[in-house]
């Protein structure tokens, strides 16, 4: 019986190739997995030296692999190039301006106390608050702690990252907010503004005096954090973001992006004009530059100091942009 034998032969060297492939398999997920239990390891004798109780330690990393969909949107970062105005469609929407609007009266005298402490007009709290969180409806389900200690083993910022996991168990020993309800964007952004652990000891603010810094659930410790963080990175309480403005036929090139300052003298005698064609405020001694994130052509604004503050809470024109777009439509 040749053609048995042959057979059976075929079944066993699938099966010992099966075989073969489970063990490849289970060796390669032995291994990251060590690894990653490694660096555990490793972090938790840096975290003490910085001061982390080893109960804290204990509670919070005892039982957490990494978490494959947080590297997968790490390398999927930056993603596509989309247009400004695809942008903005998506994040400044009627919707979400109806909804600003109507908190921004409901939490208007909260708003305005703190608004006048720090010297940042209400309308630029709560577009914040819009764009980071859908004014706190989505902070993003993820474990912070999870997400932190995956983004530094994985180690492609690993330096960053595990400066954030010890800055995150701090605010876990603080007792600001549970393990449990710990949540954040993938990359570690927490709460209703979105604050990295960093920007929470930079700015966070317990402005309900109960000893906790409370960025996922408490209205003014939220809008007191962000008004904070604006008033620390520069903002100029009398001022304005920018303005959308129009442009003569065949302006220069060499006029746009944020390395060309100019006074708004200088911007109107040049022939920049409010969107209806009526001049420009000009007020003297200010500064701004010309922006068109889609380029010449395309929506074009003129950005004051205001606008570089918005930027050093995210570095994306886009997003600087929409804010001020979104501060502007809720008045
Ligand atoms: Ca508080």
């Amino acid at each position: 019986m040749p053609g048995r034998f042959a057979i059976r032969r075929r079944s066993l060297c699938a099966i010992l190739f099966f075989i073969f492939l489970l063990n490849a398999s289970a060796a390669s997920a032995a291994e990251s997995k060590m690894s990653f239990e490694a660096w555990i390891d490793d972090f938790k004798v840096r975290a003490q030296t910085a001061g982390i109780q080893e109960q804290i330690l204990n509670e919070a990393l005892s039982g957490i692999s990494p978490n494959m969909r947080v590297i997968e949107l790490d390398r999927k970062q930056p993603e596509g190039k989309k247009t400004f105005s695809a942008y903005l469609d998506l994040v400044v929407t009627g919707k979400r301006i109806q909804k600003g609007r109507a908190l921004l009266a409901e939490h208007r005298p909260i708003l305005e106390k703190i608004g006048r402490e720090y010297g940042v007009p209400p309308q630029y709290i709560v577009a914040l608050w819009g764009i980071e969180s859908s004014y706190g409806a989505n902070t993003g389900g993820f474990s912070v702690v999870e997400s932190l200690a995956t983004l530094a083993w994985e180690g492609r910022r690993r330096d960053f990252f595990t400066g954030e996991l010890v800055k995150a168990l701090k605010i876990l020993q603080g007792n600001h907010i549970s393990l449990e309800n710990m949540k954040g964007s993938w990359a570690g952004a927490m709460g209703q503004n979105q604050f990295m652990p960093s920007s929470f000891f930079n700015f966070a603010v317990d402005y309900n005096h109960d000893g906790r810094r409370d960025i996922w659930s408490d209205k003014a410790d939220i809008f007191a954090s962000t008004a904070n963080y604006l008033s620390k990175s520069g903002w100029i309480p009398d001022e304005r973001w920018g303005r959308s403005v129009q442009v003569p036929a065949g302006f220069s090139k060499t006029m746009y992006g944020l390395d060309t300052r100019k006074t708004l003298g200088e911007w109107s005698q040049a022939g920049v004009r409010l969107p209806g064609g009526g001049k420009i405020p000009v007020v003297s001694g200010m500064e701004a530059s010309l922006v068109a994130p889609d380029g010449p052509g395309g929506r074009t604004f003129l950005v004051y100091d205001n606008y570089r503050v918005i930027l050093k809470w995210n570095r994306s024109v886009y997003f600087a942009s929409a804010v001020g777009l979104l501060a502007d439509s809720l008045l």
